[in-house]
């Protein structure tokens, strides 16, 4: 252990530590703006400085280890100074029109600067207006230049957790900016719509494009039968918006919002994501036996989840000779939308013309993937608008709905009813989890041999997680599988991706089924998701997912009765003619 002294109190903190984070220990806050727990050390902002006894300039202390015996102070007139003289440059070249920001209340350096009581402006104009530009044309993605502070936690998330490298820096000196290829529009180069680099953004320089405005000009006309559905994660994230702590899941009270706000039904994701596992199910199964049995060599292996879609674009541009093991199946945001306005329509006997379907999502690359030209297989756009959970606690604020006194209430039906299993889809491993469920109990009759069906060791928020799981006893029809270690793995973003997919390419790993999402932890750490996020979040976030999986009367998705009445009423079977019509889809290089 290292010891020092931190404004004359006595710390000892591990080799390797940093100040900041010996800081921490101690509970004093030091500011920071280019600094995020899920990042390198970039210290290039300086707002972070401390005073280091016998050195004559200050340090950065998030970049700085700490020394035996160091003495630090954090809060002396020379610290105080810089860091106001700091803030008080980015605030000169910064668009300092708070009130209509979109961070406005979330935003770090407002925060800091309100901390600091800056209220007069020394530095003025150093960047000409003209410097700045805003990029609106993703999407999913809004790009505002007049609001970067240049701190590059953008660049080094898109760069570091997600291997994607979208953005990066350009020019030098009071030209610098974040930019992306030749400048081009983020939805004109590789960005995948993660919106990682909104969550990882301190300010207000990249946001969610906002559809709330049409979401209230559909509810508001009267022509309109609007229905909306809500994706697993939400339930867990949204209440960090409204004065929730983390991990707090408010599904009941989220059902019962979204029918105050007016939606004419509220309906569940979750459903789709149990639509998912059966038709996804069988996919794997079908490929096993084309494998196995016929020995057929177009079959591909390994099978790919492809519900996450910042993940699909992610491997169309990265690594398209595997666009073939990408199951066929659409993500279940999008199964939704197909059967809001086929199947949803005709049982409420509603044109489906007047359908205006809304999703509410964790993600921003649902906004991009709601807008692919191939999702209109129900004759229309299958989903019309997509909202974040973040966008979603906006209108609830803008109705002046008291949240915390809402009561609790249920989904409505038909499309309403989701099992545990569909619910697990929301953290990493839980697509994973849930298909093991179903499969290995249609294969066997058994249930899957975990307790509680908690299939530990695909859960959790390592990088790859490996699960081998050997199929014995199995039915008489499923004899080909008799013996077979079905391997696993499963992954959460798009760095861990990457390296996931190098080994399979390179040959040192051979899977016959893998889940991958775009986002760290899945899609509890989606880019739509409320701010800050950090491991610490996500895992009170994952733990709320699982505790309310426990809690429900049906955890695996063929259990579901709705499951069991869209086929007798609609579909037949899994990979049914119609199924394949509206539930499933291709790819593009
Ligand atoms: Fe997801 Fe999915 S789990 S992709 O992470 O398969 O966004 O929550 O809705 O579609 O169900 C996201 C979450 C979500 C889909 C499902």
């Amino acid at each position: 252990m290292i010891n020092l002294s931190i404004n004359g109190i006595a710390v000892s903190v591990e080799e390797g530590k940093t100040i900041l984070e010996a800081a921490e220990k101690l509970h004093i806050h030091i500011p920071t703006l280019c600094y995020h727990k899920d990042l390198c050390v970039a210290g290039n902002c300086r707002v972070c400085v401390v005073e280091q006894a016998g050195v004559d300039r200050l340090v950065a202390s998030c970049a700085t280890p700490v020394n035996e015996g160091m003495e630090i102070n954090t809060n002396s007139l020379k610290v105080r100074n810089c860091r106001k003289h700091i803030i008080e440059l980015l605030l000169a070249e910064h668009n300092e029109e708070c009130t209509k920001c979109y961070r406005n209340g979330h935003c770090e350096l407002q925060t800091i600067a309100a901390d600091l009581q800056i209220t007069n402006q020394d530095f003025i104009d150093l960047v000409p207006d003209q410097f700045y530009s805003i990029d609106s044309l993703s999407p999913s993605i809004e790009k505002d230049d007049s609001k970067c502070i240049r701190c590059q936690r953008c660049v080094r998330t898109c760069a570091d957790i997600q291997s994607v490298g979208a953005i990066a820096v350009a020019h030098k000196g009071a030209e610098m900016k974040i930019s992306t290829f030749y400048n081009h529009p983020l939805n004109e180069v590789v960005c995948t719509n993660c919106g990682q680099c909104i969550v990882h953004c301190p300010t207000g320089a990249l946001v969610e494009k906002s559809y709330v405005e049409q979401v209230w000009d559909a509810i508001s006309d009267p022509e309109k039968h609007v229905v909306v559905q809500t994706a697993p994660a939400v339930r867990i994230g949204l209440g960090e918006e409204l004065g929730f702590e983390a991990g707090t899941s408010v599904t009941n009270k989220m059902v019962s919002a979204l029918r105050r706000l007016g939606f004419d039904s509220v309906l569940d994701t979750d459903f789709t994501a149990d639509l998912t596992i059966m038709e996804e199910g069988t996919e794997l199964l079908t490929r096993l036996k084309g494998a196995l049995v016929d020995d057929n060599p177009d079959v591909a292996l390994p099978m790919a989840t492809s519900c996450s879609p910042g993940w699909v674009k992610y491997i169309e541009h990265k690594y398209p000779k595997y666009l073939p093991n990408l199951s066929t199946c659409k993500s279940p945001q999008q199964m939704f939308g197909a059967l809001a306005k086929t199947y949803y329509a005709k049982n409420i006997d509603v044109d489906p013309a007047n359908i205006v379907s809304v999703s509410i999502m964790p993600c921003t690359a649902k906004k991009y993937e709601a807008n692919r030209p191939e999702m209109k297989d129900s004759g229309y756009k299958d989903v019309d608008l997509v909202l974040t959970t973040r966008e979603l606690a906006v209108m609830i604020k803008q109705a002046g709905i008291e949240f915390d006194q809402l009561n609790e209430e249920n989904y409505d039906s038909i499309m309403g009813i989701g099992s545990g299993a569909g619910l697990i889809f929301g953290a990493t491993g839980g697509v994973m989890e849930a298909a093991l469920r179903t499969a290995y109990e249609i294969v066997t009759g058994r249930e899957v041999p975990f307790e509680n069906l908690e299939i530990k060791p695909v859960r959790g928020l390592d990088g790859v997680k490996e699960a081998n799981i050997l199929i014995e006893n199995v039915l008489p029809e499923w004899s080909f599988l008799e013996g077979v270690e079905l391997k696993c793995a499963i992954t959460n973003g798009l760095e861990n991706a990457h390296q996931l997919m190098e080994s399979i390419d390179n040959g040192d790993r051979f899977y016959h089924f893998i889940e991958i999402m775009a986002c760290p932890g899945g899609c509890l750490g989606g880019g739509g998701q409320p701010f800050p996020v950090d491991d610490e979040i996500r895992r009170k976030r994952m733990e709320a997912i699982y505790a309310e999986d426990l809690s429900l009367p049906v955890r695996k998705s063929h259990e579901n009765p709705e499951i069991t009445q869209i086929y007798q009423e609609f579909l037949e079977e899994p990979l049914s003619h119609k199924s394949h019509k509206l539930l499933h889809t291709s790819y593009v290089k």
